[in-house]
């Protein structure tokens, strides 16, 4: 076997749904990168417009880094569902009277940062066997690395009108990692595209609650997803008023995808999280993504959703 098929199918063993190489140059995507930036769709996600210049050049990330193994790994449910959510759930997602919010699929298990960066030692342990001169270096969401164009250029999938990259059975519902490499690796080839499985369906756009997808891409300033998760601080009452049962992040695009199989909901008693102290946040909810808006985020998050029942309820009332 060629050392490629070496790291790749390491990569299937520690259990990447698909994985391919790539050069590491400059990346396709990165004009449509920079005009995203400077529209002003980043919304206040200064971390990404304040490297932007690394996000051209992944000798940033590792110096002399000539190729990258591109992995999605596929999202994870059960671990920890039971376990950091125990709060509300039954099979028909009822709660016996309680007000209750909606996590989003990816949330519900270990964080996936620091599952896949296990998997990530484990493949450079194999980089290091191969190439014992060469260096590499493990990467999931915060390195300045474009992953979906990454991922797209690598020939693991296609972007869909959502944005995100589809990948065979298990649609978006997969997290990238990239493993750059100093060493001159074969590229697998490209086949991606963009929209390619989309067709004429734009089921994603139209069921976005807060329209933050066009064909042209995603505006964070509308996407719940950043609202809820990313932003720091209120949220305007026009966002507010759309976050609808949502208490951390946001799944509606996926879930209307017909790529996508569907998943089980899981929700978390909205008065519990009011009540909740900083050391039961971070015992339920610390190893997991919902840690990224800390217990202030997730509280704020859950007073629009009970202020929208409550709403809800006195108009039922009126009836
Ligand atoms: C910033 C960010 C966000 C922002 C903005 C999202 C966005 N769509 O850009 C917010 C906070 C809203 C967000 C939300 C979510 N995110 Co996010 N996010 C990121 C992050 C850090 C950067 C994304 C980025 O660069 N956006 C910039 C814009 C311009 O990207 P874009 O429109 O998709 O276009 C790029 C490519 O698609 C490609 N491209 C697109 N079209 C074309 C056409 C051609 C011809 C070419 C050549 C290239 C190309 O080039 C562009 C530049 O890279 C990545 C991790 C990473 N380092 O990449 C995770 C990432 C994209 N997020 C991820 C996830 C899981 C989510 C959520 C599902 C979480 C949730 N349930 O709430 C939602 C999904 C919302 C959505 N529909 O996108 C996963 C996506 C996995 C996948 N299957 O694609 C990633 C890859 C993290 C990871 N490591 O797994 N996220
Ligand atoms: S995550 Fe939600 S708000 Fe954001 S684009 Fe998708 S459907 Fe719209
Ligand atoms: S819902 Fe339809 S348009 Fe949106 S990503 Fe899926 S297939 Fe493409």
């Amino acid at each position: 076997m060629s050392a490629e098929e070496v790291l790749l199918s390491r990569a299937k063993e520690l259990g990447a749904v698909s994985a391919g190489i790539i050069e590491a140059r400059r990346p396709n995507g990165l004009d449509r990168f920079y005009r995203w930036l400077d529209d002003g769709c980043n919304a206040d996600m200064t971390y990404l417009s304040a490297r932007r210049e690394a996000y051209a050049d992944a000798n940033a990330v590792l110096p002399g880094v000539r190729s990258m193994v591109v992995l999605a790994m596929p999202q994870e449910t059960e671990s920890l569902a039971k376990s950091a959510f125990p709060c509300l759930e039954s099979e028909t997602g009822e709660t016996s009277g309680a007000v209750r919010g909606r996590i989003a699929f990816y949330a519900v298990s270990e964080d996936y940062h620091s599952r896949i960066r296990r998997t990530l030692k484990q493949l450079a342990q194999t980089h290091r066997e191969l190439f014992p001169n060469g260096k590499c270096r493990g990467v999931v969401d915060t390195a300045p690395i474009l992953e979906k164009d990454a991922a797209l250029t690598a020939g693991l999938g296609y972007i869909g009108k959502n944005t995100l990259l589809q990948c065979g059975d298990w649609g978006s519902r997969v997290n990238l990692a990239v493993l750059l490499s100093t060493e001159a690796l074969h590229p697998t080839p490209g086949q991606g595209g963009r929209f390619a499985s989309c067709e004429d369906c734009r089921k994603c756009i139209d069921a976005c609650p807060t329209g933050a997808l066009s064909e042209s891409g995603l505006d964070a300033r509308r996407c719940l997803s950043y609202w809820l998760i990313e932003h720091r601080g209120p949220i305007p009452d026009e966002i507010a008023s759309r976050v609808g049962n949502r208490v951390f992040g946001c799944d509606v695009c996926q879930d209307v995808c017909p790529h996508n199989r569907p998943v089980k909901p899981v929700y978390i008693d909205v008065n519990a999280v009011l009540r909740m102290t900083e050391d039961e946040f971070q015992t339920r909810f610390g190893s997991t993504p919902v840690s990224r808006c800390g217990l202030d985020g997730l509280k704020r998050n859950a007073e629009i959703v009970l202020q929208r029942n409550q709403t809800l309820q006195n108009s039922e009332n009126k009836k």
